[in-house]
């Protein structure tokens, strides 16, 4: 089945948000808050597990806070992680992170090459939004037929449906897209809803298992930028374009 949609994640695939940005707003969020809390990027490593920004505020009050008296843990939660995103997006507005290498590039050779391409990711929308117009302008945002974000479908990753959701809107079946994903949660996301999937680590997720990944990268690469093959078939590429994604479907995964 020839290869026709390319499906990306956001957080860690497209730029490394968690590090630069999401901790970074979490902790300016509690600050203003007055709550004397504050993840370390050790902490965040280990909070990381929890998908979604509310979720991760529960968790972390029910295992590392547990005298924490607030009366309704899911209000709490929602408002800390609203200011949280309001901060976010700030960030990313101000300019502090950039596309990891690769990105920008590819999205270029894969809408030449007529591929189509979607989002799938757990994060908020409005950080989807602010991340693609301050890095690639706001009529990117129309590079993408579908953008599955946050809680427009009941289950967050490592559940499978906001691929599941992306593949409906789009009406197209799972093998004749890619997923690209950064982490575990993620690769197990794309692979419920039956999809390929090009991994490209980073700090966080370089000791994750990625099993069943059509290869293992340390980024997609550029021209003079090779990408370092962590597990995978070694093929004649030294980056990520359009011919080694349609190599990598048609024979490595
Ligand atoms: C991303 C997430 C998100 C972000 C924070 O996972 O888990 O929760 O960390 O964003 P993935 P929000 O890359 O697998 O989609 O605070 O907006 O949830
Ligand atoms: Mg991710």
């Amino acid at each position: 089945m020839a290869l026709e949609v390319l499906i990306f994640d956001v957080d860690g695939t497209l730029a490394n948000t968690e590090r630069d940005g999401h901790l970074v707003a979490f902790n300016l969020a509690f600050k203003e808050l007055d709550l004397d809390w504050s993840w370390s990027h050790e902490l965040y490593h280990e909070l990381l597990n929890v998908t979604g920004g509310q979720l991760r505020i529960k968790h972390y009050v029910n295992n590392y806070k547990p005298d924490f008296a607030v009366e309704d843990l899911n209000a709490f939660a929602a408002s800390v992680h609203g200011l949280k995103t309001q901060i976010y997006v700030r960030l990313v507005n101000a300019g502090k992170i950039p596309l990891r290498p690769g990105v920008k590039r590819l999205f270029i050779e894969a809408r030449a090459a007529g591929l189509r391409m979607a989002i799938a990711t757990t994060t908020t929308p409005a950080n989807v939004d602010a991340l693609i117009t301050n890095t690639l302008g706001k009529e990117a945002l129309g590079w993408f037929e579908v953008i599955g974000a946050g809680d427009v479908v009941p289950n967050l990753k490592p559940a499978g449906d906001i691929y599941t959701y992306v593949l409906e809107q789009m009406s197209v079946d799972a093998d004749k897209c890619l997923a690209f994903e950064d982490s575990y949660n993620g690769i197990i996301s794309a692979t419920q809803a039956g999809l390929k999937t090009l991994i490209t680590v980073n700090e966080y997720t370089n000791t994750h298992e990625f099993k069943g990944a059509c290869a293992v990268l340390n980024h997609l690469g550029e021209v003079n930028q090779p990408f370092e093959l962590i597990t995978g078939n070694a093929t004649d590429s030294t980056f990520v374009d359009v011919a080694y994604l349609q190599e990598l479907h048609a024979k490595y995964c």
